[in-house]
């Protein structure tokens, strides 16, 4: 019989490839999905699968919701990817960040208790939860000191705590993947490489003028949400539940970000990039770069993907698309 696996956040960017990848394995397929006045817009990553997964409305706030899905399907792995996913605008909506973030997750817990114990949960948990912590070899780790620094980061660190605590507390298989920046052609156009390298193809057809960022000096360890998701995957098929970063161990800046594709271009990103302290968060996170050690020996899991290959694939897609 084949397995079923429910994902919340399955419209996003990860929620369309692990759904790729879920039903390449042979999964069935359920999902969560928010009702959005222009359903076309948000249905679109996953707009060539909907004949091939289950969709039911419903919201992280909404207990009633997830209690009747999770009653009615009793999946065998639950992959709880829904979350308010932007780090500054945590700060425009820190209420509502911290219900979805913090709150949802101890909403689908408390019904995974009740409803399906035997389930596997697996919690996307995020490297902006260690804030400016590193350990002495410049890297963060499972072990790295956690102090976030934005209502997001926060809000995920209760998750990350409470997904620990419900594991120990009531025996539940629940697992946290601390997943580091990962990016993709599904990317949201706010967050800084889809705004990079769509303005920047812009800019050289003469669309746009200029490009308008925050902080050019942070430095993100990023990787493709394709490699990602199969790390999600092999954490739930894991023999125990345990917590795993998923990182690709190389960080740049966004400043390197800008100058390696303008120059892919033939621009040069100095003519074009201007900061705007609109962009400059209230506090950053300065540095991330990930050791994934652990899930290398445990999982067998490492990205296909390289830097300059995700830049050449987002390139490619946006100079096709305009
Ligand atoms: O692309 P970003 O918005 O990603 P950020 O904040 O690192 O968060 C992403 O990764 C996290 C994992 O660490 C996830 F948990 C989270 O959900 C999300 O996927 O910004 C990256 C960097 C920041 O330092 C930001 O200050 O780019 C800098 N930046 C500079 N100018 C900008 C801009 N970011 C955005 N979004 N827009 C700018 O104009």
């Amino acid at each position: 019989m084949a397995k079923k696996a429910f994902i919340t956040g399955i419209t996003g960017q990860d929620g369309s490839y692990l759904t790729e990848h879920l039903l390449d394995l042979g999964y069935e397929v359920y999902g969560l999905v928010r009702r959005n006045s222009v359903t076309e817009n948000q249905q679109s990553r996953i707009q060539n699968l909907m004949n091939n997964v289950n969709l039911t409305y419903g919201d992280m706030l909404d207990q009633g919701s997830i209690d009747k899905l999770l009653k009615k399907v009793n999946p065998d792995e639950i992959y709880n990817l829904a979350a308010q996913s932007h780090v500054r605008v945590s700060y425009d909506i820190p209420q509502f960040t911290v219900q979805t973030n913090s709150i949802g997750v101890l909403n689908l817990l408390e019904s995974a208790k009740i409803h399906c114990p035997d389930s596997k949960i697996y919690q996307a948990s995020s490297s902006e939860m260690f804030g400016n912590s590193r350990d002495s070899d410049g890297m963060q780790r499972e072990t790295t000191p956690m102090h976030p620094v934005s209502p997001y980061g926060c809000a995920k660190l209760f998750s990350y705590c409470i997904m620990r605590n419900y594991r120990k507390a009531f025996n539940l298989f629940a697992s946290n993947g601390i997943l580091f920046n990962h990016e993709s052609p599904r990317r949201g156009s706010n967050f800084v490489t889809t705004k990079i390298i769509k303005n920047a193809v812009l800019i050289s057809k003469g669309k746009v003028k200029n490009l308008e960022l925050g902080n050019l000096d942070s430095k993100r360890d990023w990787g493709h949400s394709k490699d990602y998701v199969k790390a999600m995957h092999l954490i739930l098929n894991h023999s125990k539940p345990d917590d795993f970063v998923i990182s690709t161990g190389e960080t740049n800046s966004i400043r390197d970000l800008c100058r390696i594709v303008f120059s892919k271009l033939n621009l040069n990103y100095e003519d074009y990039v201007k900061v705007n302290p609109k962009f400059v968060r209230p506090e950053e996170l300065t540095y991330l770069c990930g050791d994934s050690s652990k899930s290398k020996k445990i999982l067998g899991w490492k990205p296909e993907y390289s830097f300059e290959n995700l830049i050449d694939e987002m390139l490619e897609h946006f100079l096709k698309h305009y």
